[in-house]
Formats: structure tokens, C-alpha cells, sequence
């Protein structure tokens, strides 16, 4: 059994798209583990996503990220981190699969709903960031 962190980013809240998210997650057998809605500060969000610093992207992706509330989500199951990314899509939504979250969803290559850890390490990190030991229901 494998666990990974899923984020719908602040696009995905705002457009109402948390209930599309969580059915996609039920229906392929990703368990929530642990979730939670939040805002994170600019500070958090240079933090989190600290693997990107230096990249022409990252002020604009930290500034987005903080820019509202996002839900934080704990999945868990076989092969997660891979299943999880399959259903996100690629980063650029133009190059993403057909039915993909991303491919269906989201608006702009920095503007696409989903987060996703990318390895059994960053997996580790990010769950830890956000989550603690009580904060799981096993
Ligand atoms: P991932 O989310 O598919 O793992 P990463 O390369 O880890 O993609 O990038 C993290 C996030 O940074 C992306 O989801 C997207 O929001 C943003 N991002 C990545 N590449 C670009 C870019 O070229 N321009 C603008 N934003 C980007
Ligand atoms: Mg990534």
C-alpha cells in the first residue's frame, strides 16, 4: 500500500470543482486517508514547492497557490502515486490524455486544478508538511 498527497489547487476550488475531483479519486480506487481545506501563506507555499526555486515559474506558481483555499488530501492505495499522476494528466493540460483532470479542467499550463506528489520521496515530504500523525483515520 502506497500514499500520496493530492492538492486541488485554488482554480479547482473556486470553479467548484472539488466534488469532479473526490468522484474521479472514489471511482478508481484511491482512499482519502486524511483531508483537509486551507490557505496557504506565500512563505508556506515558497516552502512546499521550495524544489522549484530558481525556476522562471516559481513566483508566479507560489503566489497562485496562496492566492486561496485549497483542499489537501491524503490518498492511499496500490501503486498511488503513479495511478493518481495518470488521472491528473500532464502538467500542460494541451498535452495531457483524453479524460485526464487536467486535460478536461484546466485553463493554463500553471492554472490546472490538481497537485500531485511525484515519488515515494516527495510523496514522504509533502504528507509530512501537511499532515500529522492524529490527523489520519488509520
Ligand atoms: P506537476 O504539477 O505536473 O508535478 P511540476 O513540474 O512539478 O508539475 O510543476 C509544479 C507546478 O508548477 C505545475 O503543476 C504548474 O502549476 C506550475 N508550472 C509548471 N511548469 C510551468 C510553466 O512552464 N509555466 C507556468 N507554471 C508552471
Ligand atoms: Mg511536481
Amino acid at each position: 500500500m502506497q500514499r500520496t498527497l493530492a492538492i486541488i489547487k485554488p482554480d479547482g476550488v473556486g470553479r467548484k470543482l472539488i466534488g469532479e475531483v473526490i468522484k474521479r479519486l472514489e471511482a478508481n480506487d484511491m482512499h482519502i486517508v486524511a483531508m483537509k481545506m486551507l490557505c496557504m501563506s506565500k512563505d508556506q507555499a515558497r516552502e512546499f514547492y521550495a524544489v522549484h526555486r530558481g525556476k522562471p515559474f516559481y513566483e508566479g506558481l507560489t503566489e497562485f497557490i496562496s492566492s486561496g483555499p485549497i483542499v489537501a488530501m491524503v490518498l492511499e492505495g496500490e501503486n498511488v502515486i503513479e495511478r493518481y499522476r495518470a488521472l491528473m494528466g500532464a502538467t500542460d493540460y494541451r498535452k495531457a490524455a483524453e479524460g485526464t483532470i487536467r486535460r478536461e479542467f484546466a485553463t493554463d499550463i500553471q492554472k490546472n486544478i490538481v497537485h500531485g506528489s511525484d515519488s515515494p520521496k516527495s510523496a514522504a515530504f509533502e504528507i509530512g508538511y501537511f499532515f500529522n500523525r492524529f490527523e489520519f483515520i488509520n
